[in-house]
């Protein structure tokens, strides 16, 4: 259900104040102690920013994709950590109750997850299955009303601070492929887990990643998502997920885009060299132009996609075509921002080779770039056929 027109702004507005009056701020910060200062979660949890995309009656905001980029697009507005704190509960880590859960699991975790009060993470991801998802090793055996979960999962995003895991694995051991995958809620207290080190990063100080151990860790069969009929049909829950997370991770794309872009322009406009703004210089106007032509066309491509999901379409190939164009989008626009700032984009001091390495994850997290290229042209060929 989308929220009303007044109601829906005014988010907008508050987002929108929050980024530029109490984010910004904290990026140096955040990104030299590695850590969110726990005030600002209790200021996103007030916001209502957990529960987002969770709907109105779990008691989050209940919006919908179009809104959803809305808020995404501003996020963006600020060092990706902060997004990604927030970004596991409206994502990866909920909508596989939301999408498949049975009514149980969905009065049971959501509310938790749209106050913010837990956090979820999703572990699909092993040490030998990253692409190539449906290979996962991870195994759940099955003894009397429970399953037994073993294996390792790898680069798992808000593992350390997480309540609950969207655990994917194996419960028909003679399988081989995506089929025999089940999607397990793991509470993240169960007996048997155990993290790894967090994750030394390129980027994105302040979010952490790391390895999930379970060791024959216990689980009812009743916390399958979507419970004894959707056994086996794990990969598939997995794969709508991604769909929906891709475009939200492609708003976010655009966002940061838009935030690099006006730090250009007015270091452009007020750095003079030669006598003059560099800004009156053409060949910097071509890199600023670049970059506003490139991040409107995936501002464009993500608002029509969002439309049409909410309308009930099928994305999954359009998803496919935002994630990889707007992640890719965002590197060069980095890339250009480094080069218009000249040395200052260089030093750490201006926050822009913060973000060149940050940009640096959307072209790889949620399926990279080549996948997403997999994954447009086997539905282009499979929709001629
Ligand atoms: N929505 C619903 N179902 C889907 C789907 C989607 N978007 N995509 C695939 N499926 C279904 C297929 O229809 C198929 O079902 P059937 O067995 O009934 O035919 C099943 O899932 C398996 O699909 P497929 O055969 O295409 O799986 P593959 O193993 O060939 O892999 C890719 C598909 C490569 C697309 C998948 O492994 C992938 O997305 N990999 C990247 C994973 C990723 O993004 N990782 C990032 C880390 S998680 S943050």
């Amino acid at each position: 259900m989308a929220l009303d027109q007044d109601v829906f702004d005014l988010l907008l507005d508050t987002v929108a104040r929050f980024v530029a009056e109490r984010l910004r701020p904290l990026e140096d910060e955040v990104a030299e102690t590695d850590q969110v200062p726990a005030g600002i979660m209790d200021e996103m949890r007030n916001l209502g920013l957990f529960g987002l995309s969770i709907p109105q009656d779990y008691g989050g905001l209940g919006l919908n994709m179009a809104e959803e980029v809305q808020v995404a697009f501003r996020l963006g507005g600020t060092s990706p950590a902060f997004r990604s704190l927030i970004g596991t509960n409206n994502g990866i880590g909920s909508q596989g109750i939301v999408i498949d859960g049975t009514e149980e699991q969905r009065r049971s975790w959501l509310p938790r997850l749209a106050s913010g009060e837990i956090i979820g993470s999703f572990c699909l991801t092993e040490p030998e299955a990253g692409s190539d998802a449906g290979s996962l090793r991870t195994i759940a055996r099955r003894e009397g009303d429970d399953y037994l979960i073993r294996g390792t999962k790898r680069f798992i995003t808000n593992a350390p601070e997480a309540g609950l895991f969207t655990v994917f694995a194996r419960s028909d051991l003679d399988s081989r492929d995506a089929r025999g995958v089940s999607a397990f809620l793991v509470e993240a207290t169960a007996p048997g887990i155990t993290l790894g080190a967090n994750d030394r990063k390129m980027g994105q100080k302040g979010t952490h990643t790391c390895d999930v151990n379970f060791d024959d860790v216990r689980v009812p069969a009743a916390n399958i998502i979507g419970g004894a009929a959707r056994l086996g049909q794990g990969f598939k829950t997995a794969m709508k997920v991604l769909d929906r997370g891709r475009l939200h991770i492609s708003a976010v794309c655009v966002g940061v885009a838009e935030r690099l872009i006006a730090d250009s322009l007015r270091y452009a406009m007020e750095r003079r060299q030669f006598g003059q703004p560099i800004a009156e210089f053409q060949l910097v106007q071509a890199m600023l132009a670049d970059m506003k032509t490139e991040a409107y066309a995936a501002r464009c491509m993500v608002e029509e996609t969002a439309r049409r999901k909410d309308r009930g379409a099928e994305v999954s190939t359009e998803a496919a075509c935002c994630k990889m164009f707007a992640s890719e989008m965002v590197g060069r626009v980095a890339d250009r921002a480094v080069q218009i700032h000249g040395g200052a984009g260089y030093v750490a001091d201006f926050g822009i080779e913060r973000f060149y390495r940050d940009v640096r994850l959307f072209r790889i997290y949620e399926g990279t770039t080549q996948i997403q290229q997999l994954v447009i042209a086997r539905n282009m060929i499979r929709n001629a056929r």
